[in-house]
């Protein structure tokens, strides 16, 4: 390829209806804290997710630790080895210790088969990941929280518009963080959003998000600094009018991706549950043992054809050098989780993708098996 074709590549708004926004920005001069855009995009969002409780974060990790903060939850956490750091990362930053269970094979999301095991007097929640916006095994998982009274924080970074039996996997648990990083198939710059079950977690977690802020001469906690400033308010509230368009041409990249690589020996994708509602936000293919070529070596070939693929999730969490002391206690040691990060490669996806572009990734990949 002459391009370089990266994994993803933010979808953005015809930039005059940004500026548009801008010159509002502008003429207002509120910046952040709360100010209209901010108001205006909650509000939206809510509607367009078809939930009630959001509260507006600058990004992911900051919304998971502000999720565990309102929920004060201190002590072990069970959480999947298959994700991105920023997972476990905000159990650190909340004093909590995080506890793997691995994946399973299929969904690749926590093995609800193996929570139970986990549990020690001292779990106080599960932390699972909606991987790729594929729905963990939901109703599993709150059954065995409900049955050890845990709580259930999902970090559903990739599950925006995600929907499990018709409904929004964000009604799950007792709280979900979206993530609108760049990366992300829907983008606010930086920034992230956490769904709350009522309106009082939610007041909590506005509060946290804002130092902890009662009133102008009273804090209540040691919040943080989590507030999503008005550009990128301005920015979702515009991508929420183009969010369809950007999961429409993500399903039509994905279903190019499934014909055109269809029977190569060794090659596996990520099956979705008849029950899900995808948002096609990653295309991960898994490279098996029984493959012509291994994972790393397709992942160099197409590098060096200007195709920048990705190694989502690899290496798992507990194999990172500042996990290893947190080793997993239970089942098969992670060895699902090990497996499918020694094999997966994300492909690139985007709603700017061409089909000529797609079609040279798919006859590079082709050409290598
Ligand atoms: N939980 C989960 C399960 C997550 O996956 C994430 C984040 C989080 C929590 C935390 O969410 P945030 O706190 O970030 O809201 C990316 C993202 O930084 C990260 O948000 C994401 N998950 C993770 C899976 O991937 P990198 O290091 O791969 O990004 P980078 O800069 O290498 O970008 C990849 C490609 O995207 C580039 O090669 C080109 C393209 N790109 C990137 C950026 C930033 C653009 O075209 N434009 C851009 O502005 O981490």
């Amino acid at each position: 390829m002459n391009r370089p074709i990266y994994v993803t590549k933010p979808f953005l708004p015809p930039l005059e209806e940004y500026t548009e926004s801008l010159r509002k920005i502008w003429g207002s001069g509120i910046l952040t804290n709360g100010g209209p855009f901010h108001d205006a995009f909650e509000a939206s969002l809510a509607k367009h997710l078809g939930v009630e409780h959001v509260s507006l974060v600058c990004n992911a990790t900051i919304g998971l630790i502000l999720a565990l903060q309102a929920l004060r939850i201190e002590g072990e956490v069970i959480t999947t080895p298959y994700t991105f750091v920023a997972t476990a990362h905000s159990l650190l930053w909340t004093n909590n210790t995080p506890v793997f269970v691995d994946i399973d094979p299929v969904t690749l999301n926590l093995d609800p088969c193996q929570i139970e095991a986990a549990i020690t007097p001292h779990t106080r929640a599960i932390l699972p990941v909606h991987c790729y916006g594929n729905p963990c095994a939901v109703e599993q998982i709150q059954e065995i929280a409900d049955n050890y009274n845990l709580r259930v924080i999902y970090d559903a970074a990739h599950a925006f518009g995600v929907e499990h039996r018709g409904q929004s996997v964000l009604k799950l648990g007792d709280v979900s963080v979206l993530s609108f990083h760049a990366t992300k198939m829907f983008n606010t710059f930086e920034g992230g959003a956490i769904i709350s079950p009522d309106a009082k977690t939610k007041r909590r977690i506005d509060k946290l998000k804002n130092f902890g802020f009662v009133s102008e001469t009273v804090v209540a906690a040691s919040g943080i600094n989590g507030k999503m400033s008005e550009v990128s308010a301005a920015m979702g509230l515009l991508q929420l009018d183009y969010a369809d368009h950007v999961r429409q041409r993500r399903q039509a990249v994905d279903a190019r991706y499934r014909q055109g690589l269809e029977g190569l020996a060794g090659i596996e994708f990520l099956h979705y549950h008849a029950d899900t509602t995808a948002n096609f936000a990653y295309f991960p293919i898994f490279v098996g043992d029984d493959a012509p070529i291994d994972r790393d070596n397709l992942h160099d070939r197409l590098r060096q054809r200007n195709i920048f693929t990705r190694r989502y999730f690899y290496p798992i969490v507990p194999d990172l050098q500042i996990y290893k002391r947190f080793e997993a206690t239970v089942g098969n040691q992670l060895s699902v989780a090990r497996n499918k990060a020694n094999q997966v490669l994300c492909l690139p996806i985007y709603p700017d993708l061409g089909d000529d572009e797609q079609d040279a990734i798919i006859a590079n990949i082709r050409k290598a098996f």
